[in-house]
């Protein structure tokens, strides 16, 4: 006979409030309140494999609300995944437990996504279902056939971001999302009441929703919601009505359970109200059982899809595609040759689209977009169909206007597996995008955010269109490469980086307007080492100008202008900083060595530059808002010509010699 859900769910109840009782932090609200919809989920519908956590064909959770991490971690461990250990539960939120305050992906296998900036996990759900339906467009139903699911609270669904991640997978009919709406009303301020008006269900049917609504403490309800959601075309939201801390008979119901300990009192009077007995961490045997059946019920489905793949002609090129190598060539060596024999005098953003035309035609996992600006990001190559609703085999996304919705998606995409999702909007709006970009960092994935538009360069749309701190704070999240190529073979270069890169994200920053190719005759790959020499000194060295992307060109005028003068000037292009910190001690110190004026020229923000330039450098850039003008005028206005450089390194030069 099946064991009673709500014993099930009880257990969830039980480890989330000990476990927030014994870290003296968390939430306990949200795992208690959601336990009963949970439960019949991962114990009736959830395709999952606990004994094989990365099986390619599993359904995807989003653990949204990420706050309620206990949820997951109860769910993982109850269900029978080797992790978390119950002493790693009982460890929650301590150095070394993976049982992390939020959770994350990094540490557990089973959890799909890092999740707590809210509205962000229901937005990368989006990107994991387009995923899913694009892999099994390609690959067909044998290989390719499972949910996507998640669960979103009041505050998810309060974010600006849902709204994107929503009009999103409505247009594009992800029927095979399904998201659960923890509607409990109450948010750490105290009930929505507080905030919102508006009626969500209504907008969430206004924006091509199929939405349904259930008794969350009603397993047949819960059922009945759930196969409602299957059976409908579009994706669906499934709003739970539930109390929360649901069990802790004094506190259920208020903000107060939503991010503190319990406390001693109201765990002792729970157990009471759920007739749990056993002590904490400790799950009754009967339970624990008929969890970890619920946990096995899987495994036939899953050697049937081994069976599968192991027949499929296709087999090897899936896997390979899942486990996110790179084929051999990443079709760029011809592109590179072309170049060598024919310079060309373009913007890095047609250079990167001419390298993608390469990388596109060579590897077939990549899943390109832009946020409602294809023709100015040439994101969009010639081989590449869109993705829609009836055609999800496409390999291009118009995002529309959603440069957030896009980011997080790629994020969900990229963790997904199975494609490479590249994405553009203006640099400017890497802003809109950043809290995205973060977690690609966060997580570890491979997102290429392609971001035109670089700098005061872009001219005429003026100072709102114009980055100029942009390049800085974007170096300051850890584990993103920012790559600011200065012409056409270092953009080629840096796609070949940015794809590469298994384990986090690139920015590639690209030029509106046309610079020269500075990197003639066919050339070992040079931006692997972050910076290096293009051009050297000839009279004694006294100058280092390093310039990144546009500023390069003005480097080596400035160079040439200083050679004519007897003085020696090297040029270094430095397309990626956290590529040249990499790089060991020997190698900065050649490029950058003491005792000669260092001098860094980029339009954007000084800040950061003394790392290179020292104390006596030059840092030469842009720290006000540009202006309304052509290029051209602008380059001019803001110093970043020979003309105007040369004056500054002279003086610095006397100034040192005195
Ligand atoms: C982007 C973002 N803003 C703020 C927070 C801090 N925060 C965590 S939970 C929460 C309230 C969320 O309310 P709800 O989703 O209803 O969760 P419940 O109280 O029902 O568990 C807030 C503001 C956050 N995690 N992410
Ligand atoms: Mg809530």
């Amino acid at each position: 006979m099946a064991a009673d859900p709500r014993l099930l769910a009880n257990a969830i109840r039980a480890l989330s409030m000990d476990a927030v009782q014994a870290a003296n932090s968390g939430h306990p609200g949200m795992p208690m309140g959601m336990a009963d919809v949970a439960t019949i989920l991962f114990t009736e519908y959830l395709k999952h494999d606990p004994a094989d956590p990365h099986w390619h064909d599993r359904d995807r959770f989003v653990l949204s609300a990420g706050h309620g991490s206990m949820l997951i971690y109860s769910l993982l461990y109850l269900t029978g995944y080797a992790n978390p250990t119950i002493d790693e539960i009982a460890r929650f939120r301590q150095l070394g437990s993976p049982c992390a305050g939020h959770p994350e992906n990094f540490m557990l296998a089973g959890v799909e996504a890092t999740t707590g900036p809210l509205g962000q996990g229901l937005a990368m759900a989006v990107g994991m279902a387009i995923a899913e339906r694009h892999l099994n467009a390609v690959f067909g139903d044998d290989l390719v056939d499972h949910r996507t699911w998640a669960i979103a609270g009041d505050g998810c669904l309060m974010e600006g971001v849902n709204h994107e991640a929503a009009g999103l997978a409505a247009h594009l009919a992800l029927s095979r999302l399904n998201v659960f709406w923890d509607d409990n009303r109450i948010t750490i301020d105290g009930s929505t009441d507080l905030s919102r008006s508006e009626d969500t269900i209504a907008r969430y049917r206004a924006s091509g929703w199929h939405v349904v609504s259930c008794d969350g403490h009603d397993f047949a309800d819960i059922r009945r919601a759930i196969d409602e959601a299957l059976a409908d075309p579009r994706p669906s939201l499934i709003a739970c009505r539930t109390i929360i801390g649901w069990g802790a008979p004094n506190k259920q119901g208020t903000a107060a359970t939503h991010g503190a300990a319990l406390g001693a009192d109201e765990v002792a009077a729970a157990r009471k109200q759920l007739v749990w007995d056993s002590e904490p961490f400790d799950i009754p045997e009967p339970i624990l059982s008929a969890w970890r059946a619920a946990g096995g019920r899987c495994r036939q489905a899953h050697e049937a899809y081994r069976a599968r793949l192991a027949a499929s002609p296709d087999g090897e090129e899936f896997v390979r595609r899942m486990e996110g190598r790179l084929p051999e060539k990443l079709g760029l060596y011809a592109w590179l040759d072309s170049l060598a024999a024919a310079p060309q005098k373009i913007a890095t953003r047609k250079a990167s689209e001419l390298a993608l035309e390469a990388v596109n035609a060579a590897l077939p996992e990549t899943l390109g977009g832009s946020a409602d600006l294809t023709g100015s990001n040439n994101t969009k190559t010639k081989n590449q169909s869109v993705l829609t609703k009836e055609d999800y085999s496409g390999r291009y996304i118009y995002y529309g206007i959603r440069e957030f919705g896009m980011a997080a998606a790629m994020n969900g995409m990229a963790l997904h597996g199975g494609v490479i999702p590249y994405g553009g909007t203006f640099l400017v709006f890497s802003d809109y995008c950043r809290p995205a970009i973060r977690l690609s960092a966060l997580q570890g994935v491979r997102v290429i955010y392609v971001m035109t538009h670089d700098s005061i360069g872009l001219g005429e749309d003026g100072p709102t269109h114009q980055p100029v701190e942009h390049l800085t704070s974007l170096r300051l999240i850890p584990n993103l490469h920012v790559f600011r190529p200065a012409d056409s073979v270092e953009t080629a270069e840096c796609w070949a980086l940015a794809l590469e890169r298994h384990e986090g994200p690139s920015v590639l920053a690209l030029t509106r307007q046309n610079l020269p190719q500075l990197r003639t005759g066919r050339t070992e790959s040079l931006s692997p080492r972050g910076a290096y020499r293009l051009r050297t000194a000839s009279a004694v060295r006294r100058v280092v100008l390093i310039g990144t992307g546009s500023e390069v060109e003005v480097a080596v005028a400035a160079a040439e202008a200083l050679e004519a003068q007897g003085i020696g000037a090297d040029v270094v292009s430095m397309p990626c900083w956290e590529l040249f910190e990499a790089q060991d001690e020997a190698y900065r110190r050649d490029l950058l060595p003491d005792g000669v004026l260092k001098v860094s020229i980029e339009a954007g923000a000084t800040l950061g530059w003394e790392r290179y330039v020292g104390a006596d450098g030059l840092a030469i850039g842009l720290d006000r808002f540009g202006a309304s003008a052509p290029a051209e005028d602008l380059f001019k206005r803001f110093g970043f010509t020979a003309e105007a450089i040369v004056p500054r390194i002279l003086a610095a030069l006397k100034s040192q010699g005195e």
